[in-house]
C-alpha cells in the first residue's frame, strides 16, 4: 500500500527532515511505501489538513500556528516565554510531556486526527525592515502571523499591526510592503529567502517553533497492531533524528544568510530589551485561558509541570 505524507516545508527543511526519517523506516520495516508531499506541492497548511481529514491523505505535518484555528488548545504554544530556548530541554520535553503525549491526543482525536509526534524546529526570530530593540519598534508594524488568534492577541500586546496570513503570501507581502515583519525559525529564514526581503533579524526569546505530526484516525484505527507499531516506532526514529538534526540547524543556516547578505543586522535582546515582551506575555496567558476555558488552564499548566519535569 502507498501511503502519502503532506507537509509545510520543503524537502530540506526540518519537517522534510522528520518526513524523510519516517518515510524510510516504513519503508524499512514494511511493505508499505510513503510518498511524500512537500510544500507547494498540494497546497497551504489548511488545505493539506483538510485533506488529512478527508482521508485522502494519510498522514499530515501542521504546525499549531494553523491547527489553532481547528483546536483552541493548540494555541497554547504561542504563550510567550512559556517555552524554553534551549534545545535539549526541549527535544526531552515534546518527548515525555503529558500535556503532548496525554492530554492534545483526544483534542486531535474529535478533529478525525491521530496525533504521532509534535517536535521542536527552533528558535523564533523577528525579521523586519526596521530595527527593532522594544516593544515600541513595533508601533505600525504591519507583522504577519500564522492564522490563529493567540498569536493575534500576542502581537497586539507586543504593539505590532498583526496580519494573519497563510506561508504563500508572505514573500510577497514584504516584497510589496502589504506587510513589514514576520517571525520563523533561523533555518526557515535562509532557505525561503525571506532574508532578501527583510533587513533586521531580531531574537527575543519569546517562542520556539512547535510542529505536530498526525494521521488520518480512521486510517490509523484500521491498521493492524503491526503497523500500528511500525508507525509509532517510525515516528520515534523520526523524532530522535529530527531534534539532533535541528538542535545544530540555527547556527548554521545564519551563518548561510550573513555570506549571502552581510548587510543584515542581528540581534539578541537584552533582559531589558525583552522586559516588555514579557509583560506581554502576561495579558496573552489571560487570553488564552478566556479563549479555551477550564480544558486549556489544565493543559497550560500540564505545560508548565512537563517544562519543569524535564529542565535537567
Ligand atoms: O510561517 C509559516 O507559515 C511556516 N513556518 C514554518 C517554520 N513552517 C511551516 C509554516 O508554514
Amino acid at each position: 500500500e502507498t501511503w502519502r505524507y503532506a507537509f509545510e516545508e520543503s524537502m530540506a527543511d526540518v519537517q522534510g527532515v522528520y518526513a524523510q526519517k519516517f518515510k524510510d523506516e516504513i519503508e524499512a520495516n514494511s511493505d508499505h511505501e510513503v510518498q511524500l508531499f512537500p510544500y507547494g506541492t498540494l497546497g497551504e497548511s489548511a488545505d493539506i489538513m483538510e485533506q488529512t481529514q478527508d482521508g485522502i491523505l494519510q498522514f499530515v505535518d501542521q504546525s499549531p500556528g494553523f491547527t489553532g484555528s481547528l483546536i483552541p488548545e493548540a494555541q497554547v504554544f504561542f504563550v510567550p516565554y512559556l517555552l524554553p530556548t534551549d534545545q535539549e530541554h526541549l527535544a526531552r520535553f515534546y518527548r515525555e510531556s503529558e500535556a503532548i503525549n496525554g492530554m492534545f491526543k483526544p483534542l486531535y482525536a474529535d478533529q478525525g486526527l491521530e496525533l504521532l509526534n509534535m517536535f521542536p524546529e527552533g528558535e523564533v526570530a523577528m525579521t523586519t525592515k526596521e530595527p527593532v530593540n522594544t516593544c515600541a519598534d513595533l508601533n505600525e508594524v504591519k507583522f504577519r502571523v500564522m492564522t490563529n488568534p493567540l498569536l493575534v492577541e500576542s502581537y497586539k500586546a507586543f504593539g505590532a499591526t498583526p496580519t494573519p496570513l497563510p506561508w504563500g503570501e508572505v514573500y510577497g507581502g514584504l516584497q510589496t510592503n502589504i506587510i513589514q515583519g514576520q517571525e520563523n525559525p533561523t533555518f526557515f529564514l535562509y532557505s525561503t529567502k525571506i532574508f532578501e526581503v527583510t533587513d533586521y533579524i531580531t531574537y527575543a526569546g519569546h517562542n520556539n517553533f512547535t510542529t505536530a505530526v498526525m494521521a488520518n484516525k480512521d486510517f490509523y484505527d484500521g491498521l493492524s497492531a503491526d503497523d500500528q507499531l511500525v508507525v509509532q516506532s517510525a515516528a520515534s526514529a523520526a523524532y530522535d533524528h529530527t531534534v539532533v538534526y535541528q538542535a545544530q540547524a540555527a547556527d548554521i543556516e545564519l551563518a548561510k544568510i550573513m555570506e549571502a547578505k552581510p548587510e543584515m543586522v542581528v540581534t539578541v535582546l537584552t533582559e531589558d530589551e525583552r522586559s516588555c515582551f514579557k509583560e506581554a506575555a502576561v495579558q496573552v496567558e489571560a487570553a488564552f485561558i478566556e479563549m479555551t476555558g477550564d480544558s486549556g488552564a489544565k493543559i497550560l499548566q500540564q505545560l508548565k509541570d512537563d517544562l519543569a519535569a524535564t529542565a535537567n
